[in-house]
């Protein structure tokens, strides 16, 4: 069983506008004590991607995990330690053929049925969400709320990532429903190591 730490940070691309900026910021969560990163980018360049990703990882020190969304091949491109799929992506055992046993694999689901199904494979952690309200994704599934982490938790034995309009504000919240772990965009944007920090502090 896989360990994660109480904050997943996500660095989406849209957010930026160079591989520069990008890599800018995870160095500043890097020094907040982040030691796991997932990269994603919805614009479907897969050569932008895969320079932004070589780009991260080679910022970002050995001692954080670099996750890429949605694509196994550019993750292995990249030489990153992991892929995060949904319902729109490979199957995770698709997934699981390229990378191999070690490479870690996140599974995305919205509810207990999503949930129920993604237990039953070789994912290393499940994320449910989400969890509130965001504006960082495109027609978000319909919210869970901190029942729908609660019954996730039932569900699962699997490290738990929460994801979704969640802030310093409500991370304590998240936790205590049962999730292991919180996904962040948007509250990391403004001041990534100073936020960074304060989720530690928060959810220690
Ligand atoms: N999946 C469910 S909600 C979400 C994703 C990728 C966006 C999370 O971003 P934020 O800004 O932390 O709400
Ligand atoms: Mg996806």
């Amino acid at each position: 069983m896989i360990h994660l730490p109480r904050l997943y940070a996500i660095a989406d691309a849209a957010f930026f506008r160079s591989a520069a900026e990008l890599s800018a910021f995870a160095q500043e969560l890097t020094a907040g004590g982040c030691t796991i990163l997932q990269y994603r980018n919805k614009s479907g360049n897969a050569r932008v991607m895969l320079e932004q990703a070589q780009e991260l990882k080679r910022w970002v020190g050995a001692s954080v995990k670099l996750i890429m969304n949605d694509r196994a091949d550019l993750c292995i491109a990249a030489a990153f330690d992991g892929v995060h799929v949904g319902h729109e992506d490979l199957l995770p055992e698709s997934v699981r053929s390229i990378i191999g046993s070690k490479l870690w694999l996140g599974v995305s689901t919205h509810n207990p049925e999503q949930l129920q199904e993604a237990d039953c494979t070789s994912a290393d952690y499940i994320a449910i969400g989400p969890v509130f309200t965001t504006s960082s994704k495109e027609k978000p599934d319909p919210v869970v709320g901190l029942e729908g982490v609660r019954r996730a938790r039932q569900l699962t034995r699997k490290p738990l990532v929460a994801i979704g309009g969640i802030t310093r504000a409500n991370a304590a919240s998240v936790i205590e429903a049962g999730a292991d772990s919180v996904a962040v965009i948007s509250d990391l944007l403004r001041e990534p190591r100073k936020s960074a920090e304060e989720f530690f502090r928060i959810l220690r």
